[in-house]
């Protein structure tokens, strides 16, 4: 079996969502083949360097279950672009890139975080192209590390304020970017995150059946799709479930 996860938003205020996490890399996780987070696995990560016990109880948990055989893939969110290397050796995490075409049990799947499907968004999109530009990630990289909590601090309560304001559909996928990159990637099934509409939607591209399935976001529940020969399920499950 293998597991696909996003939008923890893990941090040390939420103490029901990290012992849900937690617990979930001690059962369900192990003897599983993989274990895929699709992104924002922190609430907010402002470097390496920056790992406190927090950050390094959850590496520990990760490369606990990478150590029993469970591979682990990362991808970056819009909340934790800034892990790097030195993360992912201690957690024992290969890091993927923002497009990854994975193969599960013979069902190839194109898998995002999500955040770039959202084209509406547009000062969302500016406000990423500023973020991911490798000269902004080179100075945020080398900032002091209380210039990056503060602005950190900032761009999370700008981001509140401005998300609330905004309508539905502009925080939504734009279809037509669904469907371009699908058919760039000659992919039917796509797996994302992001938006925190946990859903199947069935799709039809070029005379063709395709489906695009969003993960849920951990906030009152978990959530975890599962993929087996059998397809692809998505549950839900309550964070104190034992
Ligand atoms: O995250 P979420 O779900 O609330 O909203 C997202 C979009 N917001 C973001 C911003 C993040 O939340 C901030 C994360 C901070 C942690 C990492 C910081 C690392 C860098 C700094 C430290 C080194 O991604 C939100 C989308 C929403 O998803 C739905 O898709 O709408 O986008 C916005 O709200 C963006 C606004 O529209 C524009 C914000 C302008 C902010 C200007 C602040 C000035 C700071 C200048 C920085 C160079």
């Amino acid at each position: 079996m293998i597991l696909l996860v996003s939008d923890l938003h893990l941090e040390p205020e939420r103490p029901d969502i990290v012992r849900a996490f937690l617990h979930l890399l001690e059962t369900r996780a192990r003897g599983a083949e993989a274990l895929y987070i699709l992104g924002d696995l922190f609430e907010a990560w402002i470097g390496d360097d920056a790992m406190g016990p927090f950050e390094r109880e959850i590496a520990t948990a990760l490369r606990q279950l990478a150590d029993s055989g469970t591979a682990i893939y990362l991808m970056h969110g819009n909340r934790d672009f800034l892990i790097g290397k030195a993360f992912c050796r201690r957690a024992g995490c290969r890091l993927l890139p923002d497009r990854h075409i994975a193969d599960f049990h013979r069902q190839r799947v194109l898998l995002m975080h999500g955040d770039t499907l959202c084209t509406r968004d547009e000062g969302y999109q500016k406000l990423r192209r500023i973020l991911r530009n490798p000269l902004t990630l080179f100075v945020l990289r080398h900032l002091p590390l209380t210039s990056r909590q503060k602005l950190a601090r900032k761009l999370r309560s700008e981001s509140r304020q401005q998300t609330r304001a905004k309508a539905m559909d502009i925080t939504d996928v734009t279809e037509a970017e669904v469907e371009r990159e699908m058919q760039a990637a000659q992919m039917t099934t796509l797996i994302h995150g992001h938006t925190h509409r946990p859903a199947t939607h069935e799709l039809q591209m070029s005379g063709q059946a395709a489906q695009r399935i969003v993960l849920g976001d951990w906030d009152s529940r978990g959530w975890v799709l599962e993929a087996t020969p059998a397809g692809l399920t998505q549950r839900h499950f309550a964070l104190d479930e034992r």
